[in-house]
């Protein structure tokens, strides 16, 4: 029997909305990878129906930590819309997730569409800035438990995502030491290198990754290049910052 992909798209994008766990959707339904970037995909279109804008795409499993943490062993990618976006300094509300965690990544943004494989350099001059950035990821699986594939459909755990200041691209940005602060305490302490040995890499990879399901990455798009350290929990009063040398540093506030 074939699979009902809007069905499942309807149930991770309720989830999503009103911040409910879910049992995983394979423990009911039979689905492949590519199966799951579709559901993954016409999640995202009832989303783009209420009003939001594509600004871009995250990539997921980018750095040994995060492999580790969540025991996997591929790249994954989800969509961005405008509606995930939390402004640096701003505020979020705990009530409105099922079980956020938070990941020190940088995000790059784009000024000319880069479409399929791509080297390093041409990557790079496709970018017009890159900044220190926060993902929020909350997956809407219980117990954050889910396969490679049901994360997929769940669009990556993609939930909100936070950008500080844009700094130029020249910058050599492929070892800079990376501290995520809870309250002023450091939780988090890495650095860029571990994601890819150089997140420039991930936008190889992003590129690449797109063109499987035809898209292309857009200019003026967002790409936050993956965590460089384990993810950690949120919780409800605590205040987050993300601060790379050289770049500066991001924040955001849960609401207590
Ligand atoms: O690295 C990532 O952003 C992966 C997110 C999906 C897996 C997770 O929820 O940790
Ligand atoms: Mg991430």
């Amino acid at each position: 029997m074939s699979v009902d992909l809007d069905k499942l798209a309807g149930v991770v994008d309720d989830a999503a909305v009103t911040g409910t766990a879910i049992p995983q959707l394979s423990e009911s339904a039979s689905f492949s990878l590519s199966e799951a970037y579709d559901i993954q995909e016409k999640s995202i279109h009832l989303r783009l129906a209420r009003g939001e804008r594509r600004v871009g795409i995250k990539m997921g499993f980018t750095s040994r930590a995060k492999i580790i943490q969540m025991g996997v062993d591929d790249m994954i990618w989800g969509r961005l819309t405008d509606g995930m976006l939390v402004e640096d300094g701003g505020e979020i509300s705990f009530a409105k997730y099922v079980h956020p965690r938070v990941e020190p990544e940088v995000a790059y943004l784009l000024k000319e569409p880069l479409v399929g494989p791509v080297t390093t350099i041409q990557a790079m001059a496709a970018v017009e800035a890159i900044a220190p950035a926060l993902e929020i990821i909350d997956s809407r699986y219980k117990d954050f438990k889910f396969t490679v594939e049901d994360v997929v459909a769940d669009n990556s755990s993609s939930s909100g995502f936070v950008v500080g200041p844009w700094c130029a691209a020249e910058y050599d940005h492929s070892n800079l030491g990376m501290v995520m602060e809870f309250d002023g305490r450091p939780v988090q302490i890495g650095s860029t290198a571990a994601i890819l040995n150089n997140p420039a890499r991930s936008l190889v990879a992003a590129s690449r990754m797109v063109a499987e399901v035809g898209e292309r990455l857009e200019a003026g798009w967002i790409v936050m290049a993956g965590s460089a350290t384990a993810a950690e929990a949120l919780a409800p009063g605590v205040s987050v910052r993300n601060s790379v040398e050289g770049l500066g540093s991001v924040s955001f506030k849960v609401a207590g």
